[in-house]
């Protein structure tokens, strides 16, 4: 059987990754539009350098939890194929022991040079006074993340795979952001069973054959176990 999962940033939550947007409408204090997009990225560099570097250090800092541990024994341990999509730009899966992961909105762990287009794996905080190792250049880094009015990475891949998807598991997800909300609709056209768990309902959970609200640390354990 084919299950493909996507997740979101509420599978993070519990690890200490604040969300993508509270209630305030604000991400850890910044409009979206100033250092999620490629313009506010050209207005101001330092200032999405800082805010990247921050969540970069701040996700070095933290440890996976049950949710992201449940979805790697499912990969390794069930009898079902599985594809791992996730919108987060976090490494709490790969580190929970996930064999794949598809990044569809890229990996704060890695920077991509704008001039030679090389990604290379970054831990470290990024200036516009980084050089990149592979050309040489200088204020050509950026994070290796896809902001908002950027195409997702992937999409063709994903596309396939929830055309053949017997069961689509949504996880920690507001449904808020496109083309990612709109996959349960790809699923169940496909004729896949639609499963929904998060904390609260998402902008789609009419879509979903079966919603089921509470932290993912206590519902995806208990559905994959
Ligand atoms: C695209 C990477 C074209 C960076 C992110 C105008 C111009 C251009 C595009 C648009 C436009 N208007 C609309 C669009 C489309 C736009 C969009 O959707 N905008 C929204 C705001 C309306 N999308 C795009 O621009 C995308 N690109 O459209 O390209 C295209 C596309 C397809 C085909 C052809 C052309 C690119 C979007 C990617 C943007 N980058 N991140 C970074 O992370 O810094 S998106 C960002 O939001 C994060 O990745 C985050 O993951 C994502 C979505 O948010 P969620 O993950 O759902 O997080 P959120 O906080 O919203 O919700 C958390 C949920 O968890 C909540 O429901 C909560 O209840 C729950 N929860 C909390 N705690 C728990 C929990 N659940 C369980 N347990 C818990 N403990």
């Amino acid at each position: 059987m084919n299950i493909v999962i996507l997740t979101g940033a509420g599978i993070s939550a519990e690890s200490g990754v604040p969300v993508f947007r509270g209630d305030d409408g604000l991400w850890e204090g910044h409009r979206v539009e100033d250092v999620a997009t490629p313009e506010g990225f050209r207005r101001d560099a330092e200032k999405v350098h800082q805010f990247y570097n921050q969540r970069r250090r701040k996700v070095q800092a933290v440890e996976p939890n049950p949710a992201h541990r449940a979805l790697a024994r499912l990969a390794r341990e069930g009898s079902h194929r599985v594809v791992l999509i996730t919108q987060n730009i976090d490494d709490l899966h790969e580190r929970a022991g996930s064999p794949e992961v598809l990044h569809m909105h890229g990996e704060l762990l890695k920077s991509r040079c704008e001039e030679c287009g090389k990604v290379s794996v970054c831990r470290h905080d990024l200036s516009r006074a980084s050089i990149c190792d592979a050309c040489g250049g200088i204020d050509c880094l950026r994070p290796h993340v896809v902001w908002f009015g950027e195409m997702p990475i992937h999409l063709d891949w994903i596309q396939q795979e929830l055309e053949r998807a017997d069961e689509f598991v949504s996880i920690g997800t507001s449904g808020r952001v496109y083309p990612a909300a709109g996959f349960v609709e790809i699923a169940n056209e496909s004729g896949a069973k639609t499963l929904e768990l998060n904390l609260d309902p998402s902008e789609v959970s009419g879509a979903f054959d079966v919603s089921r609200h509470g932290p993912a640390g206590e519902l995806v354990p208990a559905w994959v176990d």
